[in-house]
């Protein structure tokens, strides 16, 4: 019956986004290990932060028809790379690119894309280290490849990625021309503070001990 079709594809749905959340997961998990093993070793803490999102369904469908593609499973799976997305914010930029070699080297870990907005800041001052990321989440049937978002940032990035995205938003995607202006001068503010922070750190704990690079697909 109709009835059972819609029970089918609301399980169907919920199965699918369920494997985002534990790719989600899992990625979390390696990360805080990192986290943990480097505040053992170092004496400092890399991350600062971690946090996640779940895209919502709507949002997912909504970029759908964004990009003029018909949902379906099998689209979104290989068009939506960032329905599981994982944050992490760092003190220092050599600690972004640092959790994003440790992250990428795994073993288990597959490099899908990566997109360094931070060697390449985009025209409006964005800055980030953005990774998709495909994990192995084990279920009963089996090892399932997820793919997950991960974006590395600094504090001053972040900060400054927050307003500006809650600017976007407030004018509906249409920022005026003079607050645009704004908003890309305190981007290169925020990116002098980490040039500074950055020196100051390695005259503290010395330079970092792989060159500033971002990590390379496989
Ligand atoms: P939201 O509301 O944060 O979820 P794709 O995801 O591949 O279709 P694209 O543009 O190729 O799109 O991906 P990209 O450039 O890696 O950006 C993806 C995410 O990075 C965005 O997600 C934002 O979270 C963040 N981002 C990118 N550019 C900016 C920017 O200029 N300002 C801010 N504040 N964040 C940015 P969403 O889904 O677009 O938005």
């Amino acid at each position: 019956s109709t009835l059972d079709e819609m029970r089918a594809l609301r399980d169907e749905t919920e199965r699918f986004m369920l494997r985002y959340k534990f790719g989600m997961d899992e990625v979390i998990t390696k990360l805080s290990i990192l986290r943990e093993e480097f505040s053992q070793a170092h004496a400092y803490n890399p991350i600062e932060h971690i946090s996640s999102r779940l895209k919502s369904l709507d949002s997912v469908v909504d970029k759908m028809r964004r990009k003029g593609v018909e949902p379906s499973f099998e689209a979104i799976r290989e068009t939506v790379t960032d329905i599981a997305g994982v944050r992490v914010t760092c003190s220092f930029v050599s600690d972004a690119y640092r959790i994003a070699e440790l992250l990428t080297a795994q073993e288990d870990v597959r490099v899908i894309r990566v997109k360094d907005y931070i060697a390449e800041p985009k025209a409006n001052g964005y800055q980030s280290l953005h990774l998709i990321v495909e994990v192995p989440v084990f279920l009963s049937t089996g090892a399932h490849p997820v793919r997950v978002e991960v974006q590395i940032r600094t504090i001053a990035m972040d900060f400054w990625a927050s307003l500006e995205h809650k600017i976007y938003y407030k004018y509906d995607r249409v920022v005026p021309g003079d607050l645009l202006d704004q908003l890309t001068d305190a981007a290169r503010t925020a990116a002098e503070l980490d040039a500074r922070m950055e020196r100051l750190h390695r005259t503290v704990h010395g330079p970092p001990p792989h060159a500033r690079t971002g990590p390379t697909l496989a």
